[in-house]
């Protein structure tokens, strides 16, 4: 059939099972052909065709609420709801969200982009239903990596404590978080999904149990069930349990599906599903490179990289230094809430599988974690997205930053993120810092720098220090690695001279104004504020009150670097007269690749240059 024709999910209440599992085979062609063009998170959607079409078949959207942790396994639901057209400008500026959208369809109940939240979602759906009469059922559909984070446990715990309220949870189980999954529900989840199908064995359980037993109520009847077959982790938190299932299986989810919206019930429905179906790299990938894929050549599997000559991602710089103290320091460990494929430590993990802590989705943890191997002469490097800091706000400030713990920081995906959009930026961790006593705060402007800081974190500094980098590449020399790297102190620096204004910015922005002001030779100071706190206040001393001073930041202005320069220099009584403050306003910031943000909101070069030049025309 062709896919672009789907107006609505209504068509598949027709369909026979050969239709449905010729409509599955139809769709994961056309994921694999428009993805292998725009990219896009893959491996996810492969595996849930059956189950999303299973869904809409039986349920009806959106009187009955699908709401998709993470929403990254989206597509085949946006499929099904009409938006196959629009898929070509996928995760694009403008474009079709890669993530739920409660703009882009009404089908689209609940927006995410964390993971772990669609349980609660689902309760606080679940308490409005009584007032909203067009509502019916609730169904939360959760990967087995997103339902191991505490948000997602916390929620589980809380609805089992309200039978009456019937959420139907859907546990999508492919052992997989982006890469392979860890923790004890894993394990938990791997004998479940050992055991033949439950209700099977409840039937052949069922003869073992004495005849004069039987006539007891069914409670005793779980008891012995239970000796025989171990209660499941969800039956013990309050939930009928159904699984593990085959979720490509069409026969089996149409009858539990079925079976589970005429029989209401606290529910969990335990379906086993391969992560990346139908597409042979993307389902033998246990480290992740196909969870989200840049475009793709489908034969070969060859992913695309834009490479510029001699440039390396500050990630791939980061993991390779990391690599380095690991090999001299056995006590030196890295830590990441289930993000080592994106920060590129996919070799470190090979290299140094027991220095390599991935805590699965479970920032609050890592950040409590790393603050007690501080306290306890073990400094560890937490690598964390700017975006999944927001997670651990509070451990931040209660645990690291009071107990003054040895802790570095990569704050990794610092600023604009691109396709990941809205939900992702990395722009708002600066302000949710600034304000934390005993936290240092730096951010380099290329790889060289990045390894002087590291330097001085790791070997000089007390207490907890933060560095922030971006998802790019900066110029680098693998040499750099290797010869002996001088520490930077917190420092500012002047990149350029000139006696008519200031400009002070941070970040990879940096040698590319200072390039631009060397070609045109603009009369202004360009200082790198490498260290976003402490402030330089030798540095601002220098700031003339008559000159116009600009400030560049690429992250909300509110509470930012800028705010604190401006509010330093009011105590200072050095106030310029002129003052430019550029950076993101009180908005969400939607998806589109970097540069074509930044130029968008006036932030990129080409307006920081005209920015500094209309000062100058002023004064
Ligand atoms: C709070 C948070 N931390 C990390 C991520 C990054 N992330 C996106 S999907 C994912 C893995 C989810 O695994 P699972 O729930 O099993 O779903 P699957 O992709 O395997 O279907 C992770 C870690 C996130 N979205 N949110």
């Amino acid at each position: 059939m062709n896919i672009t024709d789907i107006k609505n999910p209504s068509f598949l209440k027709d369909l026979t099972i050969p239709e449905c599992e010729a409509l599955s085979a139809d769709i994961r062609a056309f994921l694999i052909e428009n993805l292998s063009k725009t990219g896009g998170h893959f491996s996810s959607n492969l595996g849930v065709v059956e189950l999303t079409i299973a869904l809409h078949k039986v349920f009806e959207s959106p009187k009955d609420k699908f709401i998709f942790d993470v929403g990254h396994q989206g597509y085949v639901h946006k499929i099904l709801t009409g938006r196959a057209n629009q898929f070509e400008s996928l995760r694009q500026m403008d474009g079709l969200s890669g993530f739920l959208k409660r703009d882009e369809s009404k089908h689209d109940v609940y927006e995410s982009g964390h993971s772990s939240t669609s349980i609660a979602a689902q309760a606080g759906m679940l308490f409005a239903k009584p007032f909203n009469q067009d509502m019916r059922h609730v169904i939360a559909l959760i990967g087995d990596g997103a339902l191991a984070s505490g948000s997602a446990l916390e929620a589980l715990n809380f609805l089992g404590h309200y039978p009456e309220k019937n959420p139907i949870i859907i546990l999508n189980d492919n052992e997989m978080s982006i890469s392979e999954n860890v923790g004890y529900l894993a394990r938990a989840l791997t004998k479940m999904r050992m055991r033949r199908s439950y209700r099977s064995l409840r039937r052949k359980t069922s003869r073992l149990i004495p005849k004069p037993l039987k006539k007891f109520t069914s409670k005793i009847e779980k008891r012995v069930k239970g000796f025989l077959t171990g209660t499941t982790y969800f039956e013990s938190m309050g939930y009928q349990y159904y699984g593990p299932l085959n979720g490509h299986d069409f026969k089996q989810l149409l009858k539990v599906f079925q079976t589970v919206k005429n029989n209401p019930a606290p529910t969990v429905i335990h379906l086993r599903t391969v992560k990346g179906k139908g597409y042979e790299h993307a389902e033998n990938d246990t480290l992740g490179a196909w969870h989200g894929t840049p475009p793709f050549e489908i034969e070969t599997g060859r992913q695309q990289q834009k490479d510029k000559p001699n440039a390396v991602s500050f990630q791939a710089i980061t993991a390779d230094y990391m690599s380095n103290r690991a090999q001299q320091d056995p006590s030196f460990h890295v830590i990441t809430p289930a993000m080592s494929a994106g920060a590129s430590l996919t070799s470190f993990k090979a290299q140094h599988p027991t220095q390599l802590i991935d805590t699965g989705i479970a920032e609050a943890t890592a950040l409590t974690m790393a603050t007690a191997m501080g306290l306890n002469r073990v400094k560890p490097f937490l690598t964390i997205y700017s975006t999944f800091l927001q997670r651990a706000y509070d451990q931040l400030i209660h645990d690291l930053a009071r107990q003054k713990a040895n802790v570095v920081i990569g704050i990794d995906r610092a600023g604009l993120v691109g396709a990941d959009g809205e939900t992702h930026q990395g722009i708002y961790d600066i302000p949710m810092m600034m304000h934390i006593p005993n936290l240092t705060i730096a951010h380099p402007k290329d790889g060289k720098e990045m390894l002087g800081l590291y330097a001085y974190a790791f070997e000089h500094h007390n207490g907890p220090i933060a560095i922030r980098y971006p998802k790019a590449k900066t110029a680098f020399d693998q040499a750099w690695l290797t010869n002996p790297i001088k520490p930077i102190k917190p420092s500012w620096e002047i990149v350029h001279e000139g006696q008519k204004a200031t400009l002070i910015a941070f970040g990879d922005v940096v040698p590319v104004i200072e390039a631009r002001m060397k070609q045109l030779k603009l009369p202004v100071r360009l200082i790198n504020a490498r260290y976003i706190k402490p402030l330089s206040e030798s540095m601002l001393q220098m700031i003339h009150p008559d000159q116009p001073l600009i400030i560049h930041e690429e992250s909300v202005k509110s509470g930012g670097l800028g705010s604190e320069i401006l509010r330093k220099l009011i105590d200072l009584n050095r106030l310029p007269n002129h003052v430019k403050h550029m950076g993101f306003d009180d908005a969400f910031i939607p998806q589109g690749d970097r540069l074509s943000m930044l130029n968008r909101y006036e932030l990129d070069v080409h307006h920081i240059i005209q920015v500094v030049k209309d000062c100058l025309d002023e004064t």
